[in-house]
């Protein structure tokens, strides 16, 4: 007992709060809010299985928790399990009274018959009548969850249920000495925790310990040799009925893979490179209809999306499957059904807690997400991001499907809606996490976003978050050479390089799809006004291939990143993301000096998609400017190259500001044409 007792708290003990560590755990205690968002996603698909979620009076303050009461509207009693939230009024938090605690009865009462449920409540502080009491609550919720189950299994699930839940309310520190130090100890916020230390300087202190220990008769629970009671251990379940052995509580136990189409199936046909303009994320969101197609039997797929499916083009996923939908429905609805599969709710907390949900138990999923948004759950990725790190040290924890992220609407292309959804920065936030489970793709077009994707649904205990586009964008490479390329994650595109056989006088590098194509568009710009200049350009699909091999298990070696950016010659790194980023992953490489990086400076309102990039002056002109002005040996031969940039410049200006979209020679630019081509820049109303 004494090395149980004191292994707690302890350092190099267990963790205070339940932790992944902890037997039998999915949740993490520590960062409040989730509890229910996680028990709901536990309980999708699993028609078995009854989560009860014990919710503090303090994190029902929360905004994560206080949105995830609703998620009763998208839960099936016909085909998935049951949540019994169990809302402890202990009155008080760390040391302030909580609000839920300090309403009157009737008002408690009618807000949760308002979010759906029906209370039971369980109040008082005698122990012995406690018990009994919270046992006839839970018998008659489990019954109550039975009855709903059983009649929507019979008649297939129509109407949305009003489930029971508990409120228990009960003195905080329930049990601990009534007062310390003349103040009130049980029942009062001073009991959070350690209601009492000083044990050094406060010998009366051990003697409350002592008293307060005692007072739960462990001469009753165990021998005179400190084993535990065998009657007693008697008492509790057998096998995998113990919550410690309960394999959704250790989901990669259950964890099926998926039945994969072959991506190649869904590839763009590119002739030569971006000769066909595509939007990739309908690429990829026609590879995650027929990936729910092939695993419908299974019910282990779904999507998350705060209200984005569509918006982010995987609308195709709604010709196999509905969205989850348990509340009122209108015959004009689109796609809502108790059984939908695509997980729609406003709240990025909401999607994110279900999907981890999920997966905790086993299961498997993606989560779209506008780019600027998703540092809604930046903490919440933390935790997560810390989870799979010590789980990955914990053997008996089995390896469960990676959080998927696909980000979209991203900072560049935001036609009407402006800087509000400009953010490209979830990357620099997700990049600190532990090399060991975090990976960030930034596919240049609509095969590699494929590519990516298969390898996504098939890793395990990662955080892979992709940035992708969703308007109709080039092609750049077949699907073979995109599965090449993603699979070495960095490579020099031959097609678009004049440097074979000799040493380049400048690297053009590139990484994300926008920057990519501004890129290729200086590379061509170049070849018109300066045709002798040797250049090489580097696409980066797998970014942390830039930090060195000894930070991150992608890293490339010294050697092979010399290799490619070369040990001396100018580096024009065109990045999606903030450009720090880019130093911070290299700034230990041999050329690190000759790196000049542009990206998003912040810069952004609602214009046209080009101008964006020239506000933040990462597009093909200011690109080549930076070329010319990194090799002072093109002397005067370049003078002409800079009048016509600026020229150029000044003519897009102009050509918005009256017309309200970008100048034909920028839209109607192609690799390898000569003049400009009509082409559509813009899907944007589509959002059906
Ligand atoms: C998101 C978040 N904010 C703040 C804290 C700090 N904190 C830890 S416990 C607590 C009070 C919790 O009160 P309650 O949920 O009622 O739990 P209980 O009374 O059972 O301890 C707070 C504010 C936290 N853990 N998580």
């Amino acid at each position: 007992m004494k090395k149980l007792f004191k292994q707690f708290s302890f350092p190099g003990g267990i963790p205070s709060h339940v932790a992944p560590e902890t037997p039998g755990s999915i949740h993490e205690g520590g960062e409040l809010g989730y509890a229910l968002s996680h028990a709901f996603g536990a309980a999708y698909d699993n028609p078995g299985l009854v989560v009860a979620a014990v919710v503090g009076d303090g994190e029902a303050e929360t905004g994560p928790l206080a949105t995830s009461w609703h998620s009763n509207k998208f839960l099936n009693p016909a085909t998935d399990g049951a949540v019994l939230p169990i809302l402890h009024l202990n009155g008080y938090k760390i040391a302030n009274p909580c609000v839920l605690a300090r309403i009157s009865h009737e008002e408690l009462d009618q807000l949760f018959r308002g979010y759906g449920y029906t209370p039971i409540f369980v109040e008082g502080s005698e122990p012995a009548k406690m018990h009994q009491l919270m046992a006839a609550a839970l018998d008659e919720a489990c019954n109550a969850i039975q009855r709903i189950q059983s009649a929507a299994r019979r008649n297939g699930s129509a109407e949305r249920p009003r489930w029971p839940m508990i409120i228990l309310r009960s003195p905080k520190g329930w049990t601990c000495p009534k007062e310390i130090d003349g103040k009130r100890a049980e029942g009062s916020w001073r009991s959070h925790q350690v209601p009492m230390g000083e044990m050094h300087e406060k010998p009366g202190h051990i003697k409350i310990l002592q008293d307060w220990m005692k007072s739960y008769k462990p001469q009753e629970l165990f021998d005179k040799d400190g084993r535990f009671k065998p009657d007693l251990a008697e008492i509790a379940p057998k096998g995998e009925r113990r919550m410690s052995a309960n394999p959704h509580g250790n989901g990669g136990l259950l964890l099926r893979d998926l039945c994969l189409p072959d991506f190649r199936k869904y590839a763009v046909e590119v002739k030569k490179p971006g000769a066909t303009d595509a939007e990739a994320t309908r690429a990829m969101g026609k590879f995650l209809r027929d990936v729910m197609k092939l695993n419908m039997g299974s019910k282990n797929f779904r999507l998350f999306s705060p209200d984005e499916n569509n918006s982010n083009r995987w609308q195709d996923a709604l010709e196999v499957t509905n969205r989850a939908w348990m509340a009122e429905k209108f015959p004009y609805d689109d796609h809502l059904a108790p059984d939908g599969r695509v997980m729609e709710v406003l709240s990025e907390h909401q999607c994110q807690g279900w999907l981890e949900g999920y997966l905790l138990t086993g299961r498997h999923g993606f989560f779209s997400c506008y780019e600027a948004f998703i540092h809604i759950i930046d903490s919440m990725f933390n935790q997560h991001a810390k989870w799979l790190k010590v789980c990955n040290h914990i053997p008996w924890r089995r390896p469960i499907a990676s959080l998927n992220y696909l980000l979209s609407s991203h900072v560049w292309r935001q036609d009407h809606n402006g800087f509000s959804h400009q953010d490209p920065g979830f990357i620099d936030h997700v990049v600190n996490k532990k090399a060991e489970v975090v990976r960030v793709y930034l596919p240049p077009d609509a095969n590699c976003l494929l590519s990516v994707t298969d390898h996504c649904l098939r890793s395990r205990n990662y955080i892979n978050v992709v940035v992708a586009g969703k308007q109709p964008a080039p092609a750049w490479l077949t699907m073979d050479q995109a599965i090449k390329h993603c699979t070495a994650g960095v490579g020099i595109w031959e097609w678009a390089s004049n440097d074979k056989g000799v040493e380049p006088d400048v690297v053009m590098a590139c990484c994300g799809d926008v920057p990519t194509l501004e890129t290729l568009a200086a590379v061509d710009l170049l070849r018109r006004y300066l045709p002798e200049l040797k250049v090489r350009v580097i696409n980066v699909v797998n970014l942390m291939k830039l930090q060195p091999s000894s930070e991150h298990p992608h890293g490339l070696s010294n050697h092979d990143f010399d290799t490619l950016f070369t040990k001396d010659k100018p580096i024009v790194f065109a990045f999606h993301g903030y450009p720090w980023l880019i130093h911070r992953l290299t700034y230990r490489r041999t050329n690190h000096k000759s790196l000049h990086v542009r990206g998003y400076k912040e810069e952004g309102t609602t214009t046209t998609p080009f101008d964006m990039v020239v506000l933040n002056e990462m597009d093909r002109f200011h690109l080549v400017q930076d070329v010319i002005d990194r090799l002072p040996q093109l002397g005067s031969r370049a003078a002409y190259a800079k009048q016509a940039i600026r020229d150029a410049l000044i003519d897009h200006k102009n050509y918005i500001a009256e017309h309200g979209e970008d100048h034909p020679f920028v839209l109607g630019w192609k690799w390898g044409e000569k003049g400009p081509v009509a082409r559509r820049s813009s899907t944007e109303g589509d959002n059906v």
